[in-house]
């Protein structure tokens, strides 16, 4: 990551969570609902709908009045079911710049989807709160480094390079959030800004996101907050066949399931049915 620029990626620490954005958000007692705004071209179910700012902008003014509590931005598709193609450094912030400052001024936290540090310093100094990065801390070894600095909490997301139908995934979840949370120790980011996701669709066949989505009440061992982000991925499609666009009943099932299991952060494209989809689910659990 040499090509950062010193001056942004040397910024001093900012003390961005003095307010602490993650437990201000998981003191609520209900499920805290993350919308995911893609400014991509190339994103698996919405590429190329937010690529322009304006669209951007007004997706995530959306998202937020539907009651997302935090707004998740990328400007690379990780593409977990094929090959995104990769996007240099400098691509990656000229995406964001337009959009930033705007969306985190509209009064929701918002998080920096990226894997590379100086994207993640950038868009923190942009007025993005929050790192949440689908390699743990594990590809870019600068990142742990930016999160600490930057006070910020953190997602870290189980990832690997391919499915092995063989393993355990679980345990493999298990050892990654190990080494993951080895690296945040010795960057000394505090178990309090730490948020664990078993990253539904990255490096596990079909069959390994059910499993995981069915015994994620295993990774509450860990003590941290658990993210689930099911929203329209392939393993919809292989339980009940349909194309991206058309997985919500799908995506809901699972983040409910998900809630049930230990989540408390659903990662969500479809904000307004999310939301609506927990709220009932937790007015029937209250009226048992
Ligand atoms: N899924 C995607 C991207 N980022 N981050 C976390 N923490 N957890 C996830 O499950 C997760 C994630 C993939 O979804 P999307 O952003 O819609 O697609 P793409 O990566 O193609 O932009």
């Amino acid at each position: 990551m040499s090509s950062a620029s010193p001056s942004v990626y040397h910024s001093p620490p900012a003390a961005k969570d003095a307010g602490g954005t993650l437990a201000r958000l998981l003191g609520a007692s209900r499920p805290i609902v993350m919308g995911i705004l893609n400014v991509t071209p190339d994103s698996f179910s919405d590429g190329g709908r937010f690529l322009d700012p304006a669209a951007a902008i007004e997706h995530a003014r959306r998202m937020v009045a539907e009651g997302a509590d935090i707004i998740d931005v990328g400007a690379e598709s990780t593409r977990p079911y094929g090959t995104a193609t990769p996007v240099s450094l400098s691509e990656e912030v000229r995406r964001l710049e337009p959009v930033l400052a705007a969306v985190a001024g509209l009064g929701a936290p918002v998080s920096i989807d990226t894997m590379k540090a100086p994207v993640a310093a950038s868009a923190l100094a942009a007025g993005a709160s929050m790192v949440n990065d689908v390699w743990g801390l594990q590809r870019d070894p600068d990142m742990a480094g930016v999160v600490a600095r930057h006070g910020v909490p953190v997602i870290i997301m189980h990832n690997r390079e391919t499915a092995d139908p063989a393993i355990d995934i679980m345990a493999d979840i298990a050892a990654f959030f190990a080494r993951s949370l080895d690296l945040a120790a010795r960057a000394g980011i505090s178990d309090d800004r730490i948020v664990l996701d078993p990253g539904i669709g990255f490096g596990k066949t079909p069959e390994q996101s059910l499993t995981a989505l069915a015994r994620l009440d295993q990774l509450k061992a860990f003590g941290l907050p658990l993210l689930v982000g099911a929203s329209r991925k392939r393993f919809i499609d292989k339980v009940s066949p349909a194309p991206p666009d058309r997985r919500l009943g799908g995506s809901l099932a699972a983040h409910l399931l998900a809630v049930a299991g230990g989540a408390r952060i659903i990662r969500a494209h479809d904000v307004a049915e999310t939301v609506q989809a927990l709220k009932v689910a937790a007015a029937i659990r209250a009226a048992k």
